[in-house]
């Protein structure tokens, strides 16, 4: 599926409040880039599974997934955002259909490589992309080769970079930014930013 950018809204309508488009295409993350080994590689699916099971797919299999495209903005916390980026990769509701959580579950944790991982609702979940492709071409390292996750219309710290699966959870609880002060659900247009601005509901207890 091609997806023509003319089509998309206007840059400067497409920018939540506070945020700017910087020059040149920063990359950020916290800690090494890890090497990636396909012969141990596997991508899991754990915690409430709907047949309470655990399960793991191999890098062969999560490769053969099928994959869409989605044209996407990414927006930083920090204030940057890097805009029209064409992702490809396999859609987060295709792990959801193939590996189904257990009724009740509301919460996702995506996890990353050396522990780095980001909680996100089922409902936001269910719109991210497991991205393989950026404009054309793998990944490079440093964006997260071989999969990073995309959850476009949220703050860039939940697009985990380096993923290797997902927990299903019935409670939420933080992941590693969340865990720091930042917001639990991150939405850039309600500039969700900080744990301190998060109403009762929006967060764990
Ligand atoms: N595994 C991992 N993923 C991560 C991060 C990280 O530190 N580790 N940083 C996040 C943050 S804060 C941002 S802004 C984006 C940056 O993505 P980029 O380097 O492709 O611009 O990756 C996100 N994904
Ligand atoms: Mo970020």
């Amino acid at each position: 599926m091609a997806v023509d950018p003319s089509e998309a809204p206007r840059e400067e309508t497409r920018l939540p409040p506070g945020q700017y488009v910087p020059r040149g295409r920063p990359v950020i993350h916290y800690g090494r880039v890890p090497p990636f080994r396909p012969e141990t590689w596997d991508f899991r699916v754990f915690g409430a599974t709907a047949d309470g099971r655990e399960h793991a797919l191999a890098w062969p299999e999560f490769a053969a997934l099928p994959r869409e495209t989605v044209l996407a903005d990414f927006h930083c916390v920090t204030k940057f955002s890097l805009m029209g980026n064409e992702w490809r990769g396999v859609p987060a509701s295709v792990v959801l259909r193939a590996f189904p959580p257990a009724p009740g579950v509301r919460h996702v944790m995506i996890w990353g490589e050396y522990g780095y991982s980001a909680n996100v609702r089922t409902g936001d979940f269910d719109r991210a992309l497991f991205a393989m492709e950026l404009d054309g071409k793998p990944i490079s390292a440093d964006r997260g080769f071989p999969v990073r996750a995309i959850v476009p219309h949220l703050y860039a710290w939940k697009s985990v970079k380096w993923v290797r699966g997902v927990e299903y959870m019935i409670e939420d609880r933080r992941g590693f930014w969340e865990e720091r002060g930042y917001h639990n659900i991150g939405d850039p247009w309600l500039e969700q930013r900080y744990s301190y601005q998060e109403e009762p509901g929006e967060g764990p207890s």
